[in-house]
């Protein structure tokens, strides 16, 4: 198995380390100096540029967040004057204004860098056809990929999200072997395949790469198997880079984290301190090597783990788990915490049903309560009514015994839940706080 960079993703970590506190303290005397929102948060703190002067410094600054950049709206965070800056994106969230990032010419490079490294571990090269499906726009799905995947010299097909037609159609006239798009679109196509008629092994398809959502390991399978591929999860945030800040080699045994480039922490959602290895918490990371708009102790809301063994494949680098949930995702049922992506898992589990869900949360009295509407999956939707209460309660019971929770489980018809082109929209939450 090929390795992008060897130098950067197997370096001794002691190495790394060297190299991660030179970075460090040059990225924060960048932010002191150019940005003065940065600098208001150190003086809050008492800091000096001078007081940061290796990596067990790190836990000695301040965290930013989402709000930072918001109230900073559009570009008051950027350290570099916008002469210097070639690209904007932005991430438009759920809630309040979009989150707008900028590059620089070398950013858009480092970018590139951590994309091939990304790509290479999904052994996508010279050989492939890369169709990339996520959307081509202010979203950082399709540029960002697009850049790596030129650089690692593959045939890239940026047909961009949507047009599911033309995207199979594609699929099959260009002999696309590599797919990337989000989870949800994936088995969408997948379904489209089967419903066309499109026999699977007509198709050259060997490898997705697939991230901008979470997604279960029974998603996977689910994926894996419908569309005979190996489905890889690959990570990133606009405010990081975008794609390529965490991704799995062949082993999946955790997603590799380029941190020559961006430094991972797991800490404490509540109080902020930092975890040790292996401690379930919230993602947090600094960027150290960005020009356009380096972030310090940046909070994903993230919910993953670190591990720093050395993968099978040959990479040093730290691996953080696939990503659960989101701390601002997670629901709170009658005082559980509950993720959508568990009952996913469950919903998964127990068969007959599509991987096609939405999560219904709403208060009634003084009480939560949670409907999960779930498509029946096609064969058995012609089933007389009495097989489906069966399945009907079979989930139910299964999402009490192992979420701790009750809730009401309806099945729909296949095809009723609205489809994603891009990220899945799977909670719809009535409640007012
Ligand atoms: O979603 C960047 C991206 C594009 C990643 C294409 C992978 C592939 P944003 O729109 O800023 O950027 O959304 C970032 O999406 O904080 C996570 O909550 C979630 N997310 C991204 N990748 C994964 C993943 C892109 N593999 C937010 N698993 C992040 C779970 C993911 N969640």
């Amino acid at each position: 198995m090929q390795i992008w960079n060897p130098m950067f993703e197997s370096m001794e970590r002691e190495e790394l380390r060297k190299v991660q506190s030179e970075r460090l303290v040059s990225t924060v005397n960048r932010v002191y100096h150019n940005v003065p929102y940065y600098r208001g948060l150190m003086q809050a703190k008492g800091l000096l540029p001078g007081d940061i002067k290796t990596m067990d410094d790190l836990k000695k600054l301040p965290f930013s967040r989402k709000q930072d950049l918001r109230d900073n709206y559009p570009f008051g965070l950027f350290a570099t004057p916008m002469s210097e800056i070639v690209r904007i994106h932005a991430s438009s969230g759920t809630t309040g204004k979009q989150t707008v990032v900028g590059y620089t010419r070398r950013d858009i490079d480092t970018w590139s860098e951590v994309m091939s490294r990304t790509l290479t571990a999904a052994e996508i090269g010279r050989h492939s056809f890369l169709q990339i499906a996520y959307g081509y726009g202010l979203f950082t799905g399709g540029l960002g990929i697009h850049y790596g995947a030129e650089k690692v010299g593959a045939s890239v097909i940026p047909i961009s999200g949507g047009n599911t037609k033309a995207q199979l159609q594609v699929m099959q006239d260009f002999g696309t072997t590599n797919l990337a798009c989000t989870p949800s679109y994936a088995l969408y196509l997948a379904e489209e395949i089967e419903e066309r008629k499109i026999d699977i092994a007509s198709l050259k398809l060997k490898t997705g790469i697939f991230g901008a959502e979470p997604w279960s390991e029974n998603m996977r399978k689910e994926i894996e198997e419908r569309l005979n591929i190996k489905a890889i999860d690959i990570y990133g945030l606009s405010e990081i880079i975008g794609p390529g800040v965490g991704y799995e080699c062949m082993h999946r045994t955790g997603l590799h984290i380029p941190e020559d480039h961006f430094i991972p922490e797991i800490i404490d959602p509540i109080t902020g301190d930092v975890l040790e290895e292996g401690s379930e918490g919230e993602l947090v990371f600094t960027t150290i090597t960005k020009e356009g708009l380096p972030l310090i102790r940046y909070r994903t809301h993230d919910i993953s783990k670190l591990s720093y063994s050395k993968c099978e494949c040959g990479r040093t680098s730290a691996r953080m788990t696939k990503v659960t949930g989101r701390t601002d995702d997670m629901l709170i049922i009658r005082g559980v915490n509950v993720f959508p992506s568990q009952i996913e898992s469950v919903l998964l589990e127990a068969g007959d049903t599509a991987p096609h869900y939405q999560l219904v949360v709403d208060r009634v009295g003084n009480l939560d309560v949670l409907e999960i509407l779930v498509e029946m999956s096609p064969d058995i939707f012609s089933d007389e009514v009495k097989k489906l209460e069966v399945i009907e309660d079979t989930i139910t019971k299964e999402i009490q015994s192992t979420l701790g929770i009750s809730a009401k489980v309806r099945l729909v018809e296949p095809k009723t839940i609205e489809r994603s082109e891009g990220k899945a929209k799977r909670v719809i939450d009535k409640r007012k706080f």
